[in-house]
């Protein structure tokens, strides 16, 4: 029986008592005690009805338990859809209905909102150790038969916003995440001497595949932290190797008086990705403790794309080469033909990384992923002659805040729903802290008299925390160009300081 990821992330630690994961409380679990835990959720999934090719959505806390279900979904062949525990239910309601899962499992706290709300089975996860599937677990058999599982299968859903407002549910087969987590394991050269600190939320690539798929294949340890805290993650440091983060826990750490090169001196990596790395970030970094941050860039959709090297100079403002097994061009946004290095162009990628196309979606999927394989990233970059990337920016419409993709159709969709609101232009400015903050320009409807904070109160518990316009600007009219193309470098630049 074969199932491609179950045996090479999972199956290999059946008989490793090694330590896997140090949670917040101090519990160490084993690798095999993990495997355990895994089979007996598998258990659980299979009991409830999950089969192989069925989606399991999951807006669950983080902790061990919410890593051991990713592994029983792989054991039972399902498809995992990881979400954001900031979306709200009109958010979650959207995913239930493209995705149309077989069960959901949410937080204990969430179990009455969602249950009354889905008709889906539904099982809850709790961090204190309370929930349905905690429960179930704690009596399942720990031995099961695990789902045959190709290559090309699918293993999870995750959604990406898009620039028409609608998220896209990007389908990652078991390829795509297991060649990307072996190039970056031996890129990165992972061994099963690595601690990382892993202090990323556990429903996107970044903390999920990219941290612990990684981690897993090399059979490495991982403090495990619910979320980024800056005095855990400073007293981690000596008793670890690797950091993993977005650029925030750069800037935040570097605040820090208590981040020196001796406090770093055993640390052997540190990552960073999800947003631009400041170049000013990588060059106080390095001052400080004495190690060039690894920036690297990727997407949902592809996974990781390109890597500065672990050997070899870190470039601060470079995202470095294509990963190895994955071809990167740039090319000209109109014609898609290949420019050479030098010239700033579409950034294109294809390899065993790039993703199966969007669920339900074959015309967007059609539009993004051209017939020969190279995925159409929207980032703007060029390449050097000797093949490094940089990003100069980007061509669709989106916002980056603390590492969270935000993009400005979603909310301009729901302030423009408000009543007495005309139209609205929702754009990032930077932020110190996030790297870029959400701003709303609003013109509202003749004789219409709200102000921001009758405009929140509707638009607020439809969106996620992070999305939230932190002011909203009211306007006349918005800048355009002759096209009639709102000019959103305008607003940036007349409301950015
Ligand atoms: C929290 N808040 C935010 C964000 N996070 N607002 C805007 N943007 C955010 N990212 C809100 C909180 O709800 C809170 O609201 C207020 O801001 C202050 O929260 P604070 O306690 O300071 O923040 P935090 O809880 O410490 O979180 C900041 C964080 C977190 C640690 C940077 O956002 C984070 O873990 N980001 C990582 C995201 C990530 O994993 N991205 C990878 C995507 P209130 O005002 O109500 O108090 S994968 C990806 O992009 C690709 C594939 C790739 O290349 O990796
Ligand atoms: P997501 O939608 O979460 O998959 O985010 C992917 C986007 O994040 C990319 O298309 C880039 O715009 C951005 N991104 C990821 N890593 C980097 C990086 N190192 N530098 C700049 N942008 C990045």
């Amino acid at each position: 029986m074969t199932n491609t990821l179950y045996d090479a992330l999972i199956a290999p630690h059946i008989h490793n008592n090694n330590p896997f994961m140090q949670c917040d409380d101090g519990t160490v679990l084993s690798y095999a005690d993990w495997v355990k835990r895994v089979t007996q959720i598998a258990n659980v999934l299979a009991e409830a009805g999950v089969k192989p090719g069925d989606r399991i959505l999951v807006q669950a806390p983080k902790f061990a338990d919410t890593i051991a279900l990713y592994g029983a979904a792989i054991q039972t062949g399902a498809v995992y859809l990881p979400l954001n525990t900031a979306y709200t239910q009109a958010e979650l309601t959207y995913f239930a209905q493209d995705a149309e899962p077989s069960l959901i499992v949410c937080d204990t706290k969430d179990a009455s909102r969602i249950e009354g709300t889905f008709e889906t089975t539904i099982l809850t996860l709790g961090s204190d150790g309370s929930g349905s599937l905690t429960k179930l677990a704690n009596k399942a058999a720990d031995a099961f038969e695990t789902a045959e599982r190709g290559s090309d299968d699918l293993a999870a859903l995750l959604y990406t916003s898009g620039t028409t407002g609608r998220s896209k549910g990007a389908m990652l087969s078991h390829k795509n995440l297991l060649s990307n987590a072996r190039a970056l394991t031996d890129l990165w050269e992972i061994t099963d001497q690595d601690r990382l600190i892993h202090a990323l939320p556990i429903f996107h690539t970044h903390g999920l595949f990219v941290a612990m798929n990684t981690t897993l294949l090399a059979g490495a340890q991982v403090r495990f932290m619910a979320a980024f805290s800056q005095d855990a993650v400073i007293a981690e440091i000596p008793k670890s190797t690797m950091l993993m983060g977005v650029p925030t826990f750069y800037t935040r750490l570097l605040d820090d008086p208590r981040l020196t090169k001796e406090l770093c001196a055993g640390m052997r990596l540190f990552v960073s990705g999800s947003a631009p790395l400041l170049a000013e970030t990588h060059t106080a970094f390095e001052a400080a403790t004495g190690h060039r941050i690894l920036e690297r860039y990727g997407m949902t959709e592809t996974n990781m794309i390109t890597s500065n090297p672990f050997e070899g100079d870190r470039i601060a403002g470079t995202v470095g080469h294509a990963l190895p097994g994955t071809e990167v061009i740039i090319s000209d946004p109109e014609t898609g033909k290949p420019l050479p290095a030098g010239e700033v162009g579409m950034i294109e990628v294809r390899g065993d990384n790039v993703f199966q196309g969007y669920l339900n979606m074959p015309e967007k999927t059609r539009e993004e992923l051209r017939e020969n394989g190279f995925f159409i990233t929207g980032d703007l970059g060029v390449k050097s002659e000797d093949g490094r990337i940089s990003i100069v920016g980007r061509q669709k419409d989106l916002i980056i805040s603390g590492g969270y993709n935000i993009y400005p159709k979603e909310i301009e969709d729901v302030i423009n729903d408000v009543a007495g609101v005309l139209e609205s232009a929702v754009f990032g400015i930077s932020h110190a802290d996030f790297g870029e903050s959400v701003l709303a320009a609003v013109i509202l409807e003749p004789g219409a008299t709200l102000d921001d904070q009758a405009i929140a109160g509707q638009v607020e518990p439809l969106l996620a925390r992070f999305k939230h316009p932190r002011q909203y600007i009211f306007k006349d009219a918005l800048p355009r160009n002759t096209m009639g193309k709102v000019q959103k470098n305008v607003l940036r630049d007349e409301y950015g300081a």
